[in-house]
């Protein structure tokens, strides 16, 4: 066992066993989330195999009778609660029971029976309620202070039919998960239904054929793939890597070096954002926090050989827990395969012919189902030292129907009298980047056209400017097109064989602005996705960009409160968070399914070696 390893079932079961012996926890308390308390750097540099490792577990949970929220630290050998703190801001992760409980719950009111039975839906079975979080301005003054979710509904036409094919326009409930009773039915508007096609599996698309000129396409590697997994060590050609998993960012990198020298600490999502840009009484509750809120881990979901994965796949399992703190395992959580991808160099000389290259790329996997959507997981890494970071958005979009010939101008027509909201995804990269060891320091790196005069005749002169980023305030930064800004994560101490410092360059992708006012709420709750880039000093206890508690929020507590100590940056263990994603302007194509939104950014070598690290790639 290696001190990164991801929480085991038994060291699961073993941390919810001591802390509700140890604090009597009753029936009446849910665990919000147990996961590993992951070791210092030290501690991590430190280790060689078969040391004896101290493992500690930690654990946020509450009582659901008078909503105390606590955070405790638990060893696991000898069984020990270490620390218990009540916590005062927000409220813990939503949890997958409560979104099974509520839907259960709500179907069998009287209440909600009837409103539903105004709407001529009498068959309850193929009703589904949506539960989502709140941010705390929007929960009803009368009900603040509480657990408190809000519901949408959605209708299947067929038992075996796509519920999110039809909303159940105007109606939603606010309910209160802990004692999972209806609080108020919102029936704000009826519109009559119209006729649309949202199924997408084939039996149920009316008039689909399925093309047949697709012949097989078979990946071989008779030999196997070329990377080894020992645990949950990884190594490939000149890469090596340590595979983690949690329950609120899904797959964390670690330790990440190549040719045994070191480029990255940690690598992982912090944050996604998801706020729904129609105002509108359907929609304007929708903000998605969906690591915040419900974490990537708890709805990673398993992934199958021939479809999600092509060719020699090795799968690594994740093992979750439900609110009782039981434990189970996500089969086939986290893919890793080898691919084939086109050409890494190439160059054709008149007298010797071609010489080329073909490019293969280690890439680690997960997919993760959050309601109607799905966010697919992809890092790559290359072997000319690159390293990709790839997203895609597929899955269902959120519909609402409109009465005839009053189309809101929040979305895109889709079908008939529906539209799909517009909607923006940002994703918060956190990356621990420690370039030939801890001392980095991060330079904006810019373009800039020298004007023209006696130096400069043909305005042709371009210069790289680099301006090194001394403290979290220098640290805030916006994408920039006209210079093509970019940053450069540079060890200062270690030269290369030029004589240059070392570097790795975060190359941005799919950045954009979040569009709205700072005053609107869910800027105040998500000031993370005010800017392109921020950088901050290693601090392990900062993880969560738009902090710890993001259910029911008011303010953002993570990036803007630490980054207020404007502390220094420069020649330092830095941490980069990236903010970058989908502004999803809807589209008639991505319905009744989209296909994948595809969104990226790339880590790249710069002087990190002294030359092309890929000339010593053979020839196939
Ligand atoms: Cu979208």
């Amino acid at each position: 066992m290696h001190p990164l390893d991801p929480l085991s079932a038994d060291e699961i079961t073993a941390a919810a066993d001591t802390l509700r012996r140890e604090q009597q926890l009753t029936d009446r308390w849910r665990f919000a989330s147990i996961e590993l308390r992951e070791p210092s750097k030290e501690t991590v540099k430190a280790f060689t195999p078969g040391d004896p490792i101290t493992r500690e577990a930690v654990v946020i949970g509450w009582d659901r009778d008078d909503g105390a929220v606590y955070k405790a630290r638990v060893t696991l050998q000898p069984p020990a609660v270490t620390s218990w703190e009540r916590q005062t801001e927000g409220q813990p992760n939503m949890t997958v029971d409560e979104f099974n409980e509520c839907d259960a719950a709500l179907r069998q009111d009287p209440r909600v029976i009837e409103a539903l039975a105004q709407r001529g839906i009498t068959d309850l079975d193929r009703v589904l309620i949506d539960t989502w979080a709140y941010g705390a301005h929007l929960v009803p003054e009368r009900h603040r202070g509480g657990r408190i979710g809000w519901a949408d509904v959605w209708y299947r036409k067929s038992p075996g039919a796509s519920p999110y094919a039809n909303p159940v326009t105007g109606l939603h409930f606010v309910v209160d998960l802990n004692r999972m009773e209806l609080l108020e039915v919102e029936d704000t508007h009826r519109v009559d239904e119209p006729d649309t096609m949202g199924e997408y599996v084939p039996d149920l698309v009316p008039d689909l054929e399925l093309r047949t000129d697709i012949k097989p396409l078979h990946i071989h590697q008779p030999d196997g793939p070329s990377f080894t997994l020992d645990g949950n060590a990884l190594s490939w050609q000149k890469w090596s890597l340590r595979v983690g998993f949690n329950h609120r960012e899904g797959l964390v990198i670690h330790t990440v070096g190549y040719d045994g020298r070191s480029v990255a600490h940690r690598l992982s999502f912090a944050e996604m954002v998801v706020p729904y840009r129609d105002p509108t009484t359907d929609h304007y509750r929708r903000t998605a926090f969906d690591i915040g809120e419900w974490g990537l881990g708890f709805l990673t979901t398993s992934l199958e050989l021939g479809c999600d994965c092509l060719g020699e796949i090795r799968y690594l399992d994740a093992v979750m827990h439900n609110t009782k703190g039981e434990p189970y395992t996500i089969k086939n959580a986290i893919c890793i395969h080898e691919e084939d991808d086109a050409i890494l160099w190439k160059h054709v000389d008149a007298r010797t012919g071609a010489e080329v290259r073909r490019s293969r790329r280690l890439v680690l996997s997960f997919h993760v189902t959050v309601a109607n959507y799905e966010y697919l997981v992809y890092w790559r890494f290359y072997q000319d030292g690159n390293i990709e970071c790839e997203v895609r958005a597929t899955g269902i979009m959120v519909t609402t129907h409109f009465a005839p010939g009053q189309q809101p101008p929040y979305g895109t027509l889709v079908d008939e009298r529906t539209y799909a909201p517009f909607h923006q995804h940002f994703l918060v990269a956190r990356l621990d980047l420690d370039v030939d060891g801890e001392a980095n320091t991060v330079y904006a790196t810019e373009s800039e056209a020298l004007p023209m005069g006696p130096d400069n005749p043909h305005g042709l002169a371009l210069v790289q400017r680099n301006t090194p980023l001394r403290t979290e305030e220098d640290g805030k930064q916006d994408y920039d097109w006209n210079t093509q800004r970019a940053w450069k994560v540079v060890n200062d101490n270690v030269t290369n064989g030029l004589g240059t410092p070392v570097g790795y360059k975060l190359v941005p992708g799919a950045a954009f602005p979040p569009m709205m006012d700072p005053a609107s709420p869910v800027m105040q709750r998500a000031e993370a996705i005010g800017h392109t880039l921020w950088v901050t000093p290693f601090d392990a206890e900062e993880r969560w960009p738009c902090g710890e508690f993001v259910v029911q929020s008011e303010r953002d507590r993570g990036l803007p409160v630490w980054t207020a100590q404007n502390r220094n940056i420069e020649d330092t263990d830095v941490v980069l968070w990236y903010v970058f994603g989908v502004h999803h302007i809807t589209r008639p194509e991505e319905w009744p399914v989209m296909s994948v939104d595809t969104v990226s950014f790339w880590l790249k070598p710069v002087g990190f070696f002294d030359r092309n690290p890929g000339l010593d790639v053979p020839p196939s």
